[in-house]
């Protein structure tokens, strides 16, 4: 893989000038400053069909004002947003802007918000801002998304922000594919595993032998083989088809983000992919994490975080020599990377770090506690073998999110053909890194992590809770909530002024970045004093996760899994009256 993604990188070098165009930033200090920035309060932008040549093969793509990424907008807090968008498509188009608290008309989920919009038509979006910080817009019809239709919002806050940088850079990473999203789709239906080559071998098989000896190596094989999963099973799509880009460009053209010795830099992270997690490291640099999906954080120092499909961080960083870092987003399969180099100099470019080797999914990951394997707990599989379940609560250290009780709303749950499997004993994970991230021997960031940087003490306790059940059945690529897939859902219904607690249960065996629109969600992280704010909270697979929704927006709501192929079942509409 690595070698297939360092190829397709030169072809696309050797025709420079045909790859999109994105311009270096020239960032001022409180300023965005590039040719590829919009600024001000009146945007015009324009959906169209534009050539691109990414991996070496021509392609068309959908973007918006012929750029991928499009245009970073630049707004100010509490001014009032103008943004004309026209669609030269021959299909329906939108825009949503991701993470923003808007009214429910402006939003831009076509069916929900509006009926989207027409081919060559234009509809203009006027909202006042509310919030500040980094954010991402993007379409929300079919499969535009994947094929360019989005871009990075900063937002300039009204107040001066409590710490320090010298130059700013939106770092906005992404997947791009030659093949049209629907051949994807249909192929990952027909067989889920179609673009996964981590998947074990005979080969593999022996040297588990040799490691383990042959009766463990067959118990452990045994028993994934009876599950009908894969423990490699950690992307649906992977560097197979996708070439991963950072604003834009490929690991061959690399972006390049200009310092001088002792700057402090800010790189806003945005994932705008389609399907990619991306673990991101710069190598030889301490990052200083100060924002989570624009809201700020008490500072937080790391080498290492994984971004889920849709999520912002803005980090600092002060590099300390006059060489060129790479700035490295592997993705979370380690099938490919995005890189950029953080250099003195446009010609001095960073070399690629080695990916790290193929994740292995554990029995965490399948919701399974191994100490408390004996008295119960596990997985449970439709198709094959049932683990014992005498229930054994050990107290851990998120027993008081788990003692936390308030009056639970029953909300219609299927298990059938729709559900190929259910997390027995699904834990809060806050502190765990992640599959392919624990003992790396690096800092790396968890929820866990993450604390608001002002006090939410005050804030409501919820009134009520609900709990929804992430599900799938891998086999048929079939995803839905509750076991129930989007189309024969009802709606979900909260009441305007409520504080409600959601619980999310991963039954799943993949990572689910969960987004509400039009609402914030609170993360509870085991300190209700500094609920951190974010609006795409990843469940991690066979885990659980609580956080809190002040409903204070009336109107229907798109909520949904920002996995592009996973959304068509797993969503749900919100309708708060
Ligand atoms: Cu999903």
């Amino acid at each position: 893989m690595q070698r297939r993604t360092f190829v397709k990188g030169i072809a696309a070098a050797s025709i420079m000038g045909m790859t999109t165009t994105n311009i270096e930033a020239k960032p001022t200090r409180e300023n965005i400053n590039n040719s590829n920035v919009l600024t001000g309060n009146e945007f015009f932008l324009d959906i169209d069909y534009t050539p691109v040549n990414i991996t070496g093969k021509n392609a068309i793509a959908t973007t918006v004002n012929g750029q991928i990424a499009g245009p970073t907008l630049v707004w100010n807090e509490g001014e009032t947003v103008t943004l004309h968008v026209t669609n030269h498509l021959k299909k329906t188009s939108s825009i949503h802007w991701h993470g923003i608290i808007l009214p429910t008309g402006m939003d831009g989920v076509p069916g929900l918000s509006f009926d989207g919009i027409a081919p060559g038509e234009t509809f203009t979006y006027k909202f006042k801002v509310q919030q500040h910080g980094t954010y991402w817009y993007h379409s929300h019809s079919g499969f535009q998304e994947q094929t360019g239709v989005y871009g990075a919002i900063v937002i300039m806050p009204k107040k001066k922000e409590p710490f320090y940088y010298d130059k700013d850079y939106v770092v906005q990473l992404s997947d791009w594919s030659d093949e049209e999203p629907m051949e994807i789709y249909k192929k990952l239906k027909q067989m889920s595993g179609y673009y996964n080559f981590s998947q074990r071998t005979v080969g593999t098989f022996l040297d588990e032998v040799k490691e383990k000896g042959l009766s463990s190596a067959f118990s452990d094989r045994k028993m994934w083989n009876q599950m009908r999963m894969s423990d490699r099973d950690i992307s649906d799509v992977t560097g197979y088809t996708y070439t991963f880009l950072m604003n834009g460009k490929n690991p061959a053209t690399q972006f390049k983000a200009l310092f001088k010795k002792g700057e402090k830099i800010r790189l806003r992270f945005v994932n705008s992919a389609a399907m990619t997690f991306f673990d991101v490291r710069i190598p030889g640099l301490k990052m200083t994490v100060v924002a989570a999906d624009g809201n700020h954080v008490k500072p937080v120092s790391i080498d290492e975080f994984r971004i889920g499909v849709a999520e912002t961080y803005d980090v600092i960083v002060q590099p300390t020599d006059n060489k060129a870092y790479a700035i490295f987003a592997q993705g979370i399969d380690r099938s490919g990377y995005a890189m950029g180099s953080l250099t003195p100099n446009v010609s001095m470019l960073a070399s690629a770090p080695r990916m790290d080797p193929v994740p292995v999914l554990t029995h965490t990951d399948m919701g399974m506690n191994m100490s408390e394997m004996d008295q119960g707990g596990g997985m449970k599989c439709s198709s094959g073998m049932e683990m014992p379940s005498k229930k054994s609560m050990k107290k851990d250290k998120y027993a008081d999110m788990e003692s936390q009780k308030y009056p639970i709303t029953q909300l219609p749950m299927k298990r059938g053909l729709n559900t190929d499997m259910m997390a027995m004993s699904p834990k809060y994970r806050l502190d765990d890194p992640g599959v392919g991230l624990r003992n790396n021997g690096r800092m790396v960031l968890t929820y866990a992590d993450l604390k608001n940087i002002y006090s939410t003490s005050k804030d409501r306790k919820p009134d009520r809770e609900i709990i929804l059940h992430l599900t799938g059945n891998m086999e048929r690529y079939m995803w839905s909530i509750n076991g129930i897939k989007y189309a024969d859902s009802k709606p979900l219904e909260f009441h305007y002024g409520e504080r409600i607690r959601i619980t999310f249960i991963n039954d799943t065996m993949m990572n689910h970045p969960m987004h509400l629109h039009g609402m914030w969600s609170d993360l509870e992280t085991g300190d209700d004093n500094h609920l951190v704010r974010k609006h795409t909270i990843i469940v991690q697979p066979g885990a659980k996760i609580s956080y809190r929704v002040t409903v204070n927006a009336k109107g229907n709501w798109a909520y949904h899994c920002h996995m592009l192929y996973h959304m068509a079942g797993m969503f749900r509409k919100v309708v708060v009256a």
